[in-house]
């Protein structure tokens, strides 16, 4: 069988998830887009799925009978929208990341999907399905260093765009870290508490950048993480884990040694989507899969507003200054 989407938002993301299930994954097909801006979804469906249908709304694609299942890839304020709007239509739904921006948005998508009694939401954290990731995990539960009990972890992008404000560095950059970074030691968030650096020349439109958040776990493990949005040099993702036994790196995505104009070293990539391309792939082919098999096997709605609860947590450590604490309440059974 396969699968039929619609996907809602045709930016940046939007684009490469389409050209991968439209033609490089298996088992699925776009046959329908939306975006505000219409222009840009006649454009990017004559260059990258031809033939789908461009409908005028999020909630008209969302009840289009040619649509098995929809991917959300709008800014992150109009998640929420069409999520509920998906989950009431009784529809498989792929939401990018973040699920919704606040908590209590996140809560109201975990309280419809229950309502259904059907798992039927995905979260895009697709740092999970990455292989420098996978092998980390592997280390830690194997036991090779030991009980972790520190991390060090940046992210560091090279510039963002002028549309990138506020304390999107949590919201929008951070959260990857907030999903990945708990399910990597199973473990969950207590507290959170952010000092903020020198702030960069390169910062826009008044930009806090750069800043270190720094997570407990319920299990006393403190992890510390550098956001830095403007470093200029490369799309830079680090993680070490400090165990009672040794220590454990993320591993360096594989470029070729050069020496070149009298250096030696290693290209740092500068762009996300070809940091993570091969994770997306992972993540949205096992996606395919699943919902066809009517079943959800990734990041849940749950891990979406757990994610959701810390990052608010962090945004008001970052204005107060204080340490805040994290309570999500107890996980429903529905989610185990
Ligand atoms: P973008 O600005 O390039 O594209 C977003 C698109 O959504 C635009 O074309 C915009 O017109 C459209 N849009 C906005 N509101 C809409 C609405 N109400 N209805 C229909 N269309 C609407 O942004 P980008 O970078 O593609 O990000 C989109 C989402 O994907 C964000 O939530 C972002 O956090 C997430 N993202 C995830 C990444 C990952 O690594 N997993 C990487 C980049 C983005
Ligand atoms: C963007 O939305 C992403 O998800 C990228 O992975 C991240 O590195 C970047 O900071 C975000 O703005």
């Amino acid at each position: 069988m396969t699968l039929r989407i619609g996907v809602i938002g045709t930016g940046a993301i939007g684009q490469e998830h389409i050209a991968r299930l439209n033609g490089k994954l298996a088992g699925s097909s776009v046959t329908a887009v939306n975006d505000i801006n219409p222009e840009s979804a006649e454009a990017v469906a004559e260059r990258l799925c031809p033939g789908a249908k461009v409908h005028a709304t999020g909630q008209g694609l969302i009840d289009d009978p040619q649509v098995d299942a929809v991917v959300v890839t709008s800014w992150g304020p109009s998640h929420e929208e069409f999520v509920l709007a998906s989950i009431a239509a009784g529809k498989p739904v792929f939401c990018e990341k973040p699920l919704a921006t606040t908590a209590e948005a996140c809560k109201r998508i975990v309280n419809a999907e229950m309502a259904t009694g059907r798992h039927l939401v995905q979260v895009g954290f697709m740092r999970r399905y990455d292989a420098g990731y996978r092998l980390l995990k592997e280390v830690v539960t194997s036991g090779q260093i030991g009980e972790p009990l520190m991390l060090h972890c940046a992210h560091r992008n090279p510039t963002v765009p002028a549309h990138y404000v506020g304390e999107m560095g949590i919201t929008d950059t951070f959260i990857h870290e907030i999903d990945v970074l708990r399910w990597l030691v199973d473990d969950d968030y207590v507290s959170a508490q952010v000092i903020q650096g020198k702030r960069t020349r390169h910062a826009l439109n008044g930009l806090d950048d750069p800043y270190i958040v720094v997570l407990k776990t319920k299990t006393g493990i403190v992890i510390d993480t550098e956001i830095f949005v403007n470093c200029q040099f490369g799309y830079d993702i680090q993680c070490q884990i400090v165990g009672e036994d040794g220590t454990a790196n993320l591993p360096e995505p594989a470029t070729v040694p050069l020496r070149k104009a009298s250096v030696a070293g290693r290209p740092i990539l500068m762009d996300w989507k070809l940091r993570f391309i091969d994770s997306y792939d992972v993540e949205l082919q096992e996606w395919v899969h699943a919902t066809v098999e009517g079943k959800v096997t990734g990041p849940t709605v749950w891990d979406g507003y757990f994610a959701a609860v810390t990052s608010d947590a962090c945004v008001e450590a970052k204005r107060s200054g204080a340490i805040v604490s994290i309570d999500t309440g107890t996980k429903p059974d529905f989610y185990r």
